[in-house]
Parts: C-alpha cells; sequence; structure tokens
C-alpha cells in the first residue's frame, strides 16, 4: 500500500457551496427525494461544526458550452440550456417524461450548467496544488447523465466534464491518469460509458445490482463490464446483490479490489462520484454506510494521488445521514486526527463471493488481483428477508442533525419499496434429484467481436441493430432451422409483449424497451395448454415492470396444478435470443448502436436432447440469474415444449423466504390477464381470478 501522503501543515481544503443550484426544484413543488433541502442540509451542518469555516470556500461558476460537449451531444447542451426559457414553459413537464426519472423547472438549465462547472472549479485547483482536495455540493447530480441523455436525477455528468476537462484542456497541469471512485448507491451508468475505452481513467463503482433489478436497472453494471480496446480492464464493477451493505462490506471492496488496483494504476487525482444514498438511513439506497465508514473509506483513498481528492456530491436523500455523512468526510480532508477501526459488522458471505468474481474477472489486467484471498474470515449470511423489505428502524441509528428543524427533515419520508409481501410458506419438499443439473458448453462470456453487419430496421421505436460475431452465425444458422414451442406463462401470454422480444420496442406496461431477436420473423403457430406445475409470483421488482413479483413456474411437476401457458411455435434460434433477453444477457452498445448478445447458444441441439430426457436443465454459465432453469414440457406436433423458469435452489429460497413472494404490480397483472383474455381462453374475471389466486397463496 502506499505510504500516507505527507500532508501540507495545514490542508487547503476547497469547499463549494452555492444557493443557486437550489433553484432546480420539482415544478410544482412536488416531493422529491433529490430536492434542494439537500444541498442546505448538508451547509448547515458543516456550518454549525465548524467545518465550513476550515475551508476554502467557493461558489458555482457555470460550466461553458465546449467543456460540457466534451461528453454531451450537441443537442442535449441544446435542450437542458434551453429548458428553463419561457418558449419551454408549456413543453417542460412533458418533454420532462420523456426521460427516465427526471423534472425540469425553471431554474434546472442554471443548476446543470453551476454543477458542471463547479466540479471543473475545484477540479482544476486541486490539479493545480492550489487546493490539497475540495468538495463540490453539487446538484443537480450527475453520474446517471449519458451522453444524449438525462437520467436518474442527473442532467449533466458533472464528474465526467470535470475529468475530460484535466485530461484535454489542461495538459499544463499534467493530469495524465484520473481515478474515478462512484460510491453512490446507484451505478455510474454514463459515467462507465464515456470512458469506456479510455484506459485514462479508471471507473470504479461499487452499487447494488440486485441481480439486475436495482436502478438503473441494466445489465451492464455487473463485474463482467470491465472496459473494452484500450479501456480493457480500467472499468471495476462491484455489484451488491441486495440491500443492507455497509461499513465492512465497502471496506473489503477497498482492500481486496479497488486500493490494489489504485496502487498499480497510480491516479495523478481522485475524483470521487460522493453519492451518499448508501448511507444508514437512506430511503432510496437501503444499504447502512455509516459516517464513520465514510471517513475510512476516505481515508483509504488519501494514501494515492498525493491525496488530490475532489468529491464531487451525487445522490444522498436522507438529509440526516448525508449532512453527516458530508461532514465526516470534510474532516478527513481536514487532516482531524482520526483512527481505522474495525467495522462492526463482518461482510456478506455475497459481498466476499463478489469480491472473488471481480478480482478472477480482472486478474489478468490487474495481476495484483491475482493473489489468493485470505482464508477464514468470518462472514455473515446474506440478510433474511424481513430485514431486507420491512422498514427498518435505521433512521433511528442516524446521529442527530441538531440544526435540521424538523420541517426540513420530514422531507424525507419516502418509502424504500412497497413491497406486499405474501407470508406463506409452504410444507411441499422438492425433490431436487428430479431436476438434472448440467453445464452448458456454451461460452457467454467469451470476448465478443462484432462486425459491421447491420440488419434493417424492423421497428421505428428501437434504433439499434445487432453486432454478430463470426462465431455466432454458425450456431445462428443452424439453430434458425429447428422449431420449438415455446410455452409462456408470465407477461408473455400476451403477444404483443412477446413479440418485444421477437421485433423489439416494448409494448404498453412496460418500462423499458426490449432489444429483439436477430430473427425477427414472428411465430409460425401459437396456441394454449395447461401444466402440470404450480405459478408463483416472486422477487420484489423488474426493470421491466417496477414493483412486483414476476411470473415462475415451480420447476417441480404437481399433478394437483393447472397452470396456464401459451405456446409460441419459433425457431431454436429465436429461443435462445429470448432466453438471452429475460436473462439480461444483451447489451447495447452505446458506441455504435448496435447490441451485443452471447457468442454462443445456451440450448442448443446437444442440449435439446438432455433437456428431453431429463425434464430440466439447469443453465451454469447463468447460474444467478433469473430463468436459468428451462424445462421440458413434452411435444406438440413431434416438437419439444420448452419454457424458462427460476431454479429449484431459487424455489427454496422463496420457501425460506430468503427471496420475497410478492404479487404482481397492477401493470403486469393487467398484462397477463390481457394475454389470457385476448387469447380467447378465458373471460376477464376468470382471468382474474386465476392471477389473484397464483399471487395471493404463496408456495
Ligand atoms: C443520483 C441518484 C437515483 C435515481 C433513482 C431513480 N439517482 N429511481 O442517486
Ligand atoms: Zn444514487
Amino acid at each position: 500500500m502506499a505510504a500516507a501522503p505527507a500532508l501540507p501543515v495545514v490542508a487547503r481544503v476547497g469547499l463549494l457551496y452555492d444557493d443557486r443550484m437550489c433553484a432546480h426544484a420539482t415544478p410544482d413543488g412536488e416531493e422529491h427525494p433529490e430536492n434542494p433541502e439537500r444541498l442546505r442540509a448538508i451547509w448547515r451542518k458543516l456550518s454549525a461544526a465548524g467545518v465550513a469555516s476550515r475551508c476554502v470556500l467557493m461558489k458555482a461558476k457555470e460550466a461553458e458550452d465546449k467543456y460540457i460537449a466534451s461528453v454531451h451531444s450537441q443537442n442535449h447542451i441544446k435542450l437542458i440550456r434551453s429548458i428553463s426559457s419561457k418558449e419551454y414553459d408549456s413543453r417542460r413537464n412533458m418533454i420532462a417524461r420523456k426521460f427516465n426519472s427526471i423534472y425540469f423547472n425553471k431554474g434546472s438549465s442554471e443548476s446543470a450548467f453551476l454543477a458542471a462547472g463547479s466540479v471543473i472549479e475545484v477540479a482544476q485547483k486541486v490539479a493545480a496544488g492550489e487546493l490539497s482536495s475540495a468538495i463540490a455540493l453539487v446538484r443537480p447530480p450527475g453520474h446517471h447523465a449519458e451522453h444524449n441523455e438525462a437520467m436518474g436525477f442527473c442532467l449533466f455528468n458533472n464528474v465526467a466534464v470535470a475529468a475530460h476537462y484535466l485530461l484535454n484542456e489542461r495538459t499544463d497541469l499534467g493530469v495524465k491518469k484520473i481515478l474515478i471512485v462512484d460510491w453512490d448507491v446507484h451505478h455510474g451508468n454514463g459515467t462507465q460509458k464515456m470512458f469506456y475505452n479510455d484506459p485514462r481513467v479508471l471507473f470504479f463503482s461499487v452499487h447494488r445490482f440486485d441481480y439486475g433489478s436495482f436502478y438503473p436497472a441494466e445489465g451492464d453494471a455487473s463485474h463482467c463490464f470491465i472496459g473494452e480496446g484500450a479501456g480493457k480492464g480500467y472499468n471495476i464493477n462491484v455489484p451488491w446483490e441486495h440491500g443492507k451493505c455497509g461499513d465492512a462490506d465497502y471496506i473489503a471492496a477497498w482492500d481486496h479490489v479497488l486500493l490494489p488496483v489504485a496502487e498499480t494504476f497510480d491516479p495523478d487525482i481522485i475524483l470521487v462520484s460522493a453519492g451518499f444514498d448508501a448511507a444508514l438511513g437512506d430511503p432510496l439506497g437501503g444499504c447502512c454506510i455509516t459516517p464513520n465508514g465514510y471517513s475510512m473509506l476516505l481515508t483509504k483513498l488519501l494514501g494515492f494521488a498525493q491525496g488530490r481528492i475532489v468529491m464531487a456530491l451525487e445522490g444522498g436523500y436522507n438529509l440526516r445521514s448525508i449532512a453527516n455523512s458530508v461532514t465526516a468526510c470534510a474532516k478527513v480532508l481536514l487532516g482531524d486526527k482520526f483512527t481505522i477501526g474495525t467495522p462492526e459488522m463482518e461482510p456478506f458471505e455475497s459481498t466476499w463471493r463478489i469480491i472473488q468474481a471481480v478480482r478472477n474477472e480482472l486478474k489478468t489486467c490487474w495481476p495484483v488481483l491475482s493473489s489468493k484471498l485470505p482464508e477464514n474470515v468470518s462472514l455473515r449470511s446474506r440478510p433474511s428477508h424481513t430485514e431486507l423489505y420491512s422498514c427498518s428502524g435505521s433512521e433511528s441509528d442516524v446521529e442527530d442533525v441538531e440544526e435540521l428543524p424538523d420541517a426540513i427533515s420530514s422531507v424525507n419520508v419516502i418509502q424504500v419499496t412497497d413491497d406486499v409481501v405474501s407470508e406463506c410458506f409452504s410444507k411441499l419438499n422438492l425433490d431436487e434429484d428430479k431436476i438434472a443439473t448440467k453445464t452448458a458448453s456454451s461460452n457467454i462470456t467469451a470476448e465478443q467481436s462484432p462486425t459491421d453487419s447491420t440488419e434493417p430496421q424492423n421497428d421505428g421505436s428501437v434504433a439499434l441493430s445487432k453486432g454478430i460475431s463470426a462465431l455466432s452465425l454458425t450456431w445462428r444458422s443452424e439453430l434458425s432451422k429447428v422449431y420449438v414451442w415455446y410455452a409462456s406463462f408470465g407477461s408473455n401470454m400476451w403477444t404483443p409483449r412477446f413479440l418485444c422480444y421477437i421485433q423489439g420496442g416494448k409494448a404498453e406496461g412496460m418500462n423499458i424497451p426490449c432489444f429483439g431477436s436477430h430473427d425477427t420473423s414472428p411465430p409460425i403457430g401459437a396456441m394454449w395448454k395447461t401444466v402440470p406445475h404450480r405459478l408463483l409470483f416472486g422477487r420484489s421488482s423488474t426493470p421491466c415492470w417496477g414493483t412486483g413479483g414476476v411470473a415462475f413456474l415451480n420447476p417441480e411437476i404437481n399433478h394437483n396444478e393447472n397452470s396456464y401457458v401459451y405456446m409460441y411455435k419459433v425457431t431454436l434460434e429465436q429461443f435462445n435470443d429470448v432466453l438471452f433477453q429475460e436473462n439480461r444477457l444483451v447489451k447495447a452498445n452505446s458506441g455504435n448502436r448496435k447490441t451485443e448478445s452471447p457468442d454462443s447458444p445456451l440450448i442448443g441441439l446437444s442440449e435439446i436432447e438432455f433437456v428431453s430426457r431429463n425434464k430440466a436443465i439447469h443453465l451454469a454459465p447463468i447460474k444467478n440469474s433469473w430463468y436459468s432453469n428451462v424445462l421440458y414440457l413434452g411435444e406438440e406436433d413431434n416438437l419439444p415444449i420448452l419454457t424458462m423458469t427460476c431454479p429449484s435452489s431459487d424455489v427454496e429460497r422463496f420457501k425460506s423466504g430468503e427471496l420475497p413472494l410478492s404479487p404482481p404490480s397492477k401493470t403486469y397483472s393487467t398484462t397477463l390477464i390481457k394475454g389470457l383474455v385476448e387469447g380467447k381462453h378465458l373471460d376477464a374475471a376468470a382471468a382474474a381470478n386465476y392471477i389473484d389466486t397464483a399471487a395471493t397463496r404463496g408456495l
């Protein structure tokens, strides 16, 4: 590890706060977690604690367009520039609705330009050595903002703009390598994309992933996304599987991933995308980093880049938590005496597993990660269902901010999730032996080499085409001649929704579009059937349908059950493309607007043979995905009937309460009912009853 830096006798810590960034607010004063009180609460606490007066106070400065243009499109800059003007008064809200989690008001433009400009301003002073380190209290936040898109409360990607500025506009300052540490509880999707093939920027993001369901709920937040081209190895994701991660988990990620890599990378400066929504008490994050935890994480970073650290505020929605956490960080930067103790809790076993997986993914790029991890570390088992989903009393654990009037702290009364959870546990015993497990031969993590082959667009709603590697051409042409029945039991029973998996786009009620299949021909047949498997609704949210459970079929045969399936006759190639999409294995490549699918099928001809004989095949290469289990449900006109569902181990987890059984959201169940009704199978009342029964009876 690098030696502790020799701090100047008195650290010069920049602190940028500017009331003008409070102008961005909801248009009609609607409550929103990302509100102006966030900045005010932090500022009040820093002042009251006597911390602000020890810093070099700075005011915001608008970023020039040309600097923002290094990471954003001209269109996007123009939109954000004009969105607050009078001409937009009548259209502003409508435009905001086109984005994901965005609002605009008359103050948004100025705030956005000030936020980006502020991070440039402090970064440049730290890089020049005028300041030892700095904190920019900015909003709107930035790390979700993409090249041509505002999202997730973010308008401009403030940290990315500043990083580009240092590297490209201020070569005089000698910054050649930048480490961006994104400890906001959400994945820094925008920042990741902006530097994905740039080895000058090492992007490290630790975030909740929850198997792909946590916001922004894109597969590219997984640890498999390590950068590409010259940037390979310079993108590191540490994706938590669940909430409740705290000091010990983060410190483990620091000690076993971030710090060894940072040591090798040897950055000239560190930019922290400092969201505080992983803090204890945060209404959105569900994690529990304490102020002391943040102090430890930050102290460990001070050992690099001669302590040149720039913190830019991202998320963080509990006013008390963010005020206390930022104050703890400021004290660290000011050099206040503080000793790194051992966190109260042990890391989760999932944390250890994830860290191993991240290290394994990156060890060829960073040999320092190939060393063996310490053994017999004491770990704790994953949080129980109740721990994860009940409204915890964590609020009371949050130190008081005496200076915070009650009226302000009450802005924070927002639910983590509105999960309604069925607490039914079954006495049924699963016989694992009846369900075969096989390691499929597919290598889904193999390097992809998309060619330039561009398919004609079938649907204007998705401006994506396919990147198809030479490797996939072989299996695709082979499997495009084989037909199977794909039996759907969930939202795919509604044909318009299923067609999204074939033709791309989204049907009514869906939050995000599908990529579509390579072969976009519609199914050549469809029919209803019932199967002797129990239908259940589990997990608590999905990117596509929002909060609520989704349908799974218990893989075990149970002759007391009669579940409806709607079967589509599609090619085995299309079935694989559906399987890829269901398991979120299709990636969008923002660079060339293409999509990339795995290079080999999950179900090839030998797997068909296997599954017909053994009734089920567990797809080991995607064992942690939601639909990693393909079932054989019999035959129809000599073709196999296949469906995809959870593995039986997940059924056990549903039974134990480790995974939630949750009723479907309104939009999801509406889709199921439409499928059952429009398929002329049931009338509306019978369909609703069928769904309702499955949703409430548990397992
Ligand atoms: C910056 C940040 C969170 C967006 C959540 C949207 N954004 N549901 O924390
Ligand atoms: Zn966040």
